[in-house]
């Protein structure tokens, strides 16, 4: 019988997932999470037929030439700004992602840490932790109220359309969002949320939330002029992409007051972040974690398998590809 196809998995995944693949593949596992630097990844891939990556696993153009047995990579994530899609495309490699099995889990994270900045409840933890709370007064820790607010979406696929309908069905938000593309209008009637320009948007919002994919394009989309148009009362919150916002001008906004809190999930450069949003007392900082209930984590780590699966093990087309445009597989 035929060989069966190498595959090369690139992080730590749940041990069961693991096994599975292991039915299907010869298998190469990095069982760390130290992700690879793009000299090891390229070498580790060599007589690999797919790979099993999540973000910051970097796959370009220079990676895919150099293994040219390479027929797909299976993103364990829904965002994929560590691929370089055109030349994926160009070369005829799927590349796939996490879509939908998140979107419910990762509104919930981010309604959560929309509510925490509003209500700032990690400022008034650490003032316990540290002691502080001698007695009860009238201003203490008060906030800015979610229910009957206005909540702010930039971004508007299937992550802002979950948030959309908590805050409308759930909290009696009135939702703006802003988008590339309008939803139609019976999807903006389901959601409950109006499109606005961007400019709208922020003067609008009590409660920015992003959840736009990191686009060349979108770098800074969040920077010191778009804060200055939000008003005073203002959050802030962060569950797409660092590089979004620009978290040295937003940590300068919000020791200065300019906008009353924010909540962040995601940094530019994380794991490292900038230091100045640590010593910064109106913020909710959170290790990227949106996506992350077990349940949750399982099903997206399953839908990568199933991809690699679908096209190694069947020969078939991936379920959740990614590829865009006139696509030739490679044999
Ligand atoms: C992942 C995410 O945990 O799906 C995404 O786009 O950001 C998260 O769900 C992360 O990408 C893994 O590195």
């Amino acid at each position: 019988s035929a060989p069966r196809p190498a595959i090369l998995i690139a992080r730590a995944v749940f041990p069961e997932i693991v096994e599975q693949l292991r039915e299907h593949f010869e298998v190469e596992h990095n069982p760390d999470d130290v992700i690879y630097s793009k000299a090891e990844l390229t070498q580790r891939l060599q007589g690999k037929a797919g790979a099993f990556t999540t973000g910051g696993d970097r796959v370009d153009g220079e990676v895919l030439a150099a293994n040219p047995q390479l027929r797909i990579v299976a993103n364990m994530a829904v965002g994929y700004n560590n691929f370089d899609i055109a030349a994926f495309n160009a070369a005829g490699v799927w590349a796939t992602n996490t879509p939908d099995v998140l979107t419910e889990s990762t509104a919930d994270f981010g309604f959560a840490l929309m509510m925490a900045a509003a209500r700032r409840m990690a400022e008034s933890e650490h003032f316990l932790r540290r002691g502080e709370w001698k007695k009860w007064a009238y201003d203490m820790f008060a906030g800015g109220d979610v229910h009957g607010s206005t909540l702010g979406i930039l971004g508007m696929g299937r992550i802002g359309q979950a948030i959309a309908k908590r805050g409308h069905h759930g909290f009696g938000m009135k939702v703006v969002y802003h988008n590339r593309s309008r939803l139609p209008a019976e999807t903006e009637a389901a959601v409950g949320a109006t499109w606005v320009d961007k400019a709208t948007l922020l003067a609008q919002a009590d409660h920015l939330v992003l959840v736009l994919p990191y686009t060349p394009e979108n770098h800074h989309c969040i920077a010191a002029a778009e804060i200055a148009q939000m008003k005073p009362t203002a959050t802030l919150t962060n569950i797409a992409r660092g590089g979004i916002v620009d978290d040295a001008a937003l940590a300068e906004a919000l020791r200065a007051g300019r906008i009353a809190a924010a909540g962040l999930d995601v940094f530019e450069g994380e794991p490292a972040l900038n230091p100045a949003l640590l010593t910064v007392p109106n913020v909710v900082l959170t290790p990227h974690i949106a996506s992350a209930t077990v349940a949750t984590r399982r099903a997206m780590a399953q839908l990568a398998a199933d991809n690699l699966i679908a096209v190694l093990g069947r020969g078939a087309a991936p379920l959740t590809p990614i590829n865009a445009g006139p696509f030739t597989p490679r044999a």
